[in-house]
């Protein structure tokens, strides 16, 4: 058994917190762990479909979020919560919801910059042409954890960025 705990990732769009997330879930799930990762991919085209990215909406995608969460952490699982979770106080709340001794709190370090040139998904140009209202990074506010419990920089690679998150991870269990 393990300690249910939520790492929960967060940074700018593009900067590879569902990425790092899925590739950790894998490992620890290799490893015989009960784990499941939460993204926008899972949380938006379902529960949240409703909900759109302005603060209002995100407070309360958040606040969702960390109802789940804190139902799996009952179930006895580790969850992997990856949404870009902008604000502070969202953030605070989400820590208030799931219980500041099961949260943990992961600051995916990558610049707007590398975000932008990635682009992955083309939001950004869309953002840049203001096609997407409230882009964050862009025409909404990114607010950087001040103390992260662990960080993930750009320097990584997404390889090492897993590693470094799956050793993380497994020391505090
Ligand atoms: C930020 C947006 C926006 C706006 C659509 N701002 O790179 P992605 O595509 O896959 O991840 C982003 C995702 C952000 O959803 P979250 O639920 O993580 O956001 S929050 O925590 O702030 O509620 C991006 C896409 O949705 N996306 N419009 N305006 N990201």
């Amino acid at each position: 058994g393990h300690r249910p705990v939520v790492f929960w990732f967060t940074g700018l769009s593009g900067s590879g917190k569902s990425s790092i997330a899925s590739g950790v879930e894998r490992r620890l799930f290799l490893k015989g762990m009960q784990v499941y990762a939460l993204d926008g991919d899972n949380i938006r085209t379902g529960l949240n479909k409703d909900l759109g990215f302005t603060r209002e909406d995100r407070a309360e995608n958040l606040r969702r979020i960390a109802e789940v969460a804190k139902l799996m952490l009952d179930a006895g699982m580790i969850v992997l919560a990856a949404f870009v979770s902008p604000l502070k106080s969202d953030r605070e709340m989400v820590k208030l919801i799931i219980g500041a001794e099961h949260f943990v709190e992961v600051f995916v370090n990558t610049s707007l910059e590398e975000c932008e040139r990635r682009d992955v998904k083309g939001l950004y140009k869309k953002a840049r042409l203001g096609e997407i209202a409230n882009f964050t990074g862009i025409s909404a506010p990114y607010e950087a954890p001040e103390c992260p419990d662990l960080e993930l920089t750009e320097a990584l690679d997404i390889e090492a960025a897993i590693e470094k998150a799956v050793n993380y991870i497994t020391l505090k269990l």
